[in-house]
């Protein structure tokens, strides 16, 4: 397998998705932040010029949230995305919870600060933005409660998306409203495979400077 993907971009979900499955896959950096994605090589992988990219032989798949699930699928033991019809269900929920939800107030604040040209950038949206990454945070709080994983009993697809979309607010300097909101975060990028992930990716962007 081969995963297109960029430090500090939504990436770092299917990469931490591999490394929780232990699969062996290449790791092929596009550097968004160089125009790389509207190059005609990438573009020929993806028309739509964005990462995440899966190949898996002849098989090309895009968007993190089916990149993940189709990853757990293959690699069952992972646990990822749970066989338990209900378990599975919910998991599933986080993860478009994260990419229609919780992720939305980061990506406006990064259009509304560099993505937009600048004619369709808004001023002064950003206490907007917060005010909604709050409001999705507090329902993940209040979800999560006193467990470590938000669905069933273990780790699952479900805390990668979370956790990302968490990160992402926090890396925006919006405060993730209860301290157990930060404990969780810390807890999931601390571990093994969520550590793996960023150091393939930093080291991407290494050997490439
Ligand atoms: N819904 C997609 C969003 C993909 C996306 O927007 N990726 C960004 C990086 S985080 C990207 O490649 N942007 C490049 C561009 O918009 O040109 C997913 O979850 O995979």
């Amino acid at each position: 397998m081969k995963l297109y993907g960029c430090h500090n971009t939504r990436s770092f979900r299917a990469v931490w998705a591999l490394e929780e499955c232990g699969a062996a896959y290449d790791y092929a950096f596009v550097n968004l932040f160089k125009g790389e994605g509207r190059k005609p090589e990438f573009l020929a992988v993806n028309p739509g010029g964005k990462l995440p990219v899966l190949v898996d032989g002849d098989f090309t798949l895009t968007e993190s949230g089916a990149i993940v699930a189709y990853l757990a699928d293959k690699f069952p033991e992972s646990g990822l995305l749970p066989a338990v019809p209900t378990l599975r269900a919910d998991v599933l929920r986080w993860m478009f919870f994260t990419v229609g939800e919780l992720e939305q107030p980061s990506w406006t604040i990064a259009k509304h600060r560099f993505a937009l040209p600048k004619e369709h950038r808004v001023a002064g949206i950003e206490p907007t933005a917060g005010w909604e990454f709050e409001a999705a945070a507090r329902l993940v709080d209040r979800a999560l409660g006193e467990r470590a994983c938000l669905v069933g009993d273990r780790f699952t697809a479900a805390d990668i998306f979370v956790t990302h979309g968490l990160a992402w607010g926090a890396s925006n300097r919006l405060p993730l409203p209860t301290p157990r909101l930060e404990a969780y975060l810390k807890a999931n990028l601390a571990r093994a495979a969520a550590r793996r992930a960023s150091a393939r990716e930093k080291a991407a962007v290494e050997a490439a400077t």
